[in-house]
């Protein structure tokens, strides 16, 4: 794997690291494959419970690579299926994935970090989608996922305006789930990843699916689907073992089965 994308084991936890600073960490297709490929080692890895994705302190990444994509046609764009082909990824992994955001997160680079299933955010980090200054749009999901997270109003303002959120402006709106000091963000952010991995990985594989089903379907059907996954993990191992070390005033010792 090269190295503009670094894969690191940190207990449970598997860390992917975006370096390419000279481009505020611009996603050309290198740097989306190497994230997909050490995906693909986390996902394999049984030890692995919760992947954390960052960048540094300036950028998680300021957008995909506009020197790379700028002479695209659309023949080109469509028939290497640019952006499904290998950033999709980060959306199919089973397992939570955490972006760890400082600094500029903009348009694909705010696009991936949506991809997530949360994003934690340094008090320097700023979101955008500003393709509209480039005679573009946004086209890996900016339109749809950040409506869904921040409400019609200010997708629309960040997307027609191209302005940027600061963190607690994307706090209040709903799309990070946390704020932390920038010289915190990873421990913090490897302390919940920790965390999240120290629980039965099938358990929280199913709290995963089942969230994001609340995005795909109605309330009922959402429900239903809930009420079913729920039923089964008391097939699970891992239930009888956690309620037992509740009544017994112990810690659980989970085996992921
Ligand atoms: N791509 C390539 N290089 C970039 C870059 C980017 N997105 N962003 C920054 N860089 C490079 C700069 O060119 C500069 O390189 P050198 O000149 O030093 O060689 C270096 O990173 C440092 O940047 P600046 O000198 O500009 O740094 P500043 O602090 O002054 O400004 C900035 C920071 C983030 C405000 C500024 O760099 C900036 O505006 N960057 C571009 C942000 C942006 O427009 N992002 C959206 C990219 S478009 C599509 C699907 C998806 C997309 C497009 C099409 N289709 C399906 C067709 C997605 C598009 C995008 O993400």
């Amino acid at each position: 794997m090269s190295n503009v994308v670094i894969h690191e084991v940190h207990g449970k936890v598997g860390l992917i690291r975006i370096n390419r600073p000279e481009s505020l960490n611009a996603l050309n297709n290198e740097v989306v494959d190497g994230i997909a490929a050490a995906i693909d080692i986390f996902e394999a890895d049984e030890n692995i419970g919760c992947i954390v994705l960052t960048g540094n302190e300036k950028a998680f990444a300021a957008g995909a690579d506009i020197g790379f994509m700028k002479d695209f046609d659309y023949m080109h764009a469509y028939k290497t299926d640019f952006i499904t082909r290998n950033w999709e990824r980060i959306k199919t992994t089973r397992k939570p994935v955490i972006a760890a955001v400082a600094g500029f997160a903009l348009g694909g680079g705010c696009e991936m970090a949506m991809m997530c299933d949360m994003i934690f955010a340094a008090d320097t980090a700023r979101f955008g989608q500003p393709e509209v200054r480039l005679g573009t749009m946004p086209g890996a999901g900016g339109t749809q996922r950040l409506p869904r997270a921040v409400g019609k109003a200010k997708a629309m303002d960040l997307c027609l305006t191209a302005r940027m959120m600061d963190a607690l402006e994307a706090e209040k709106a709903g799309l990070v789930a946390r704020v932390i000091a920038a010289d915190q963000l990873l421990d913090e952010t490897m302390k919940a990843a920790q965390a999240i991995a120290g629980y039965s990985l099938p358990v929280v594989m199913m709290i995963k699916e089942s969230v994001n089903r609340a995005f795909e379907s109605s309330l009922n059907e959402g429900l239903l689907f809930e009420r079913r996954v729920f039923h089964s993990a008391f097939a699970l191992e891992d239930q009888k073992e956690g309620m037992a070390a509740f009544v017994e005033k112990r810690k659980p010792a989970f085996t992921n089965r």
